[in-house]
């Protein structure tokens, strides 16, 4: 969408302040439409972040709204409790010009705002073990703050999302369909998935089971979707909080390890750099532990590195699907985006295997 239009529907519907002096897109997330906003006004300089949502994947807007809502007053009222800062310790959402939350605009998009939060940095690769450690330990919080949450008034934004059993059915739909005729070319991919059935099954079927415990959880905990404060170090605020959901914690430990234990870009090309690193995965989970400070079950804690394996597998099956799909889901910024994302995350899942005895011997180290 051209800018003009970005700065036409953004003073339409929000109440900010005059002396917009600048409008780019902004982060490196695949799903919404992410812009940062700058105004100066009175020697004074104010940024805020305008998103559209992805409707297409977020198919009720009001309903997921709602969710943020009720979940960002929640953490603002725990955070000032325990005497935090407010302002910074988890995104406050501007209002749109009718006093909502949200602003449609005359094509049916669907916009939000929030305060940019300032002095912080959400980064795309773990930069230093502190940080990593840190963005554990405020995913793990950002769990126990949620814990008492009243579940059953969340809407469920993106039914089965981590239902990784589903997402095996609906890839083997989407080879058989084969729209793009991208198939053939994607064998050993294909295989790779369908050789991993029981991995599939086994977190969800322990959730059917009773084993393992719903809890709030926020189940897209990419090192980009926290904000790490510039000068303390500390995770100071989770954000993306579109999939903030009744979920399993292992899956919030394993997406982490997922993106952040990698030793390489999710989208590396060059597979020989891809591995996950035990050091991180040592790091994050000494982390995660102390955040959930003593609320995980013993096996919660016993399933964390099948955790890893769970999501990591879970998401390369997704980029190898939307890839036989047409690209219509993750953005992508060159040919093959998807399918490069789905081999690095399988060059994971192989390594995450060899590696399994080490990763449980971590755990019961740290316990
Ligand atoms: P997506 O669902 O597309 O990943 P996000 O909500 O994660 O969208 O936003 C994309 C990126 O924009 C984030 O990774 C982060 O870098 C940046 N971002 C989002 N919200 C804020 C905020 N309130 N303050 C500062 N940066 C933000
Ligand atoms: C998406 O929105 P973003 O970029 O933080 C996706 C996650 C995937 C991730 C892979 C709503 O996260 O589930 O794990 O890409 N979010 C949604 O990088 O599908
Ligand atoms: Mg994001």
């Amino acid at each position: 969408m051209d800018i003009g239009r970005i700065k036409e529907e953004a003073a339409k519907g929000f109440v900010f302040p005059e002396g917009l002096t600048e409008l780019i897109p902004y982060g490196s997330g695949h799903i919404n439409d992410t812009y940062r906003l700058t105004f100066e006004y009175g020697g004074k300089v104010q940024r805020y972040i305008l998103q559209r949502m992805n409707t297409e994947i977020f198919r009720e807007p009001e309903a997921l709204m709602e969710n943020i809502i009720g979940v960002t007053s929640w953490l603002k009222k725990k955070i000032a409790e325990n005497g935090g800062d407010t302002e910074r310790g988890t995104l406050s959402l501007i209002p749109a010009k009718d006093g909502k939350f949200w602003y449609v605009d005359s094509e049916g998009g669907w916009w939000r705002a929030y305060n940019f939060i300032e002095g912080a940095t959400s980064y795309d690769r773990v930069k230093n073990k502190t940080d990593f450690y840190e963005s554990a330990v405020a995913f793990g919080h950002f769990q126990r703050l949620l814990a008492d949450y009243p579940a059953e008034t969340l809407h469920e934004t993106i039914p089965d999302f981590h239902n990784t059993a589903d997402r095996l059915e609906k890839f083997k739909a989407a080879a058989a369909a084969d729209v793009c005729g991208r198939a053939a070319g994607v064998q050993k991919e294909i295989q790779f998935v369908l050789e991993r059935e029981a991995l599939a099954n086994l977190l969800c079927g322990m959730q059917r089971e009773g084993k393992l415990p719903l809890r709030v959880t926020h189940n897209d905990t990419k090192l980009n979707n926290i904000m790490i404060d510039d000068v303390t170090g500390k995770g100071i605020c989770v954000i993306d909080l579109d999939t903030v959901m009744p979920g399993l914690s292992v899956n919030d430990f394993g997406d982490s390890i997922r993106f952040g234990a990698s030793t390489a870009a999710e989208d590396e090309r060059d597979l020989s750099k891809v591995s996950c690193s035990m050091e991180l995965f040592e790091t994050y989970a000494r982390g995660f532990l102390k955040g959930c400070a003593g609320k995980l079950t013993d096996a919660e804690i016993e399933m964390l590195p099948e955790g890893a394996m769970t999501m990591t597998f879970e998401c390369g099956m997704r980029f190898l699907t939307d890839y036989l799909e047409g690209d219509t889901y993750f953005k992508i910024h060159r040919e093959d985006h998807n399918l490069d994302r789905c081999r690095t995350q399988f060059k994971l899942v192989k390594d995450m295997e060899e590696k399994l005895p080490e990763m449980k011997k971590i755990i019961a180290g740290l316990v």
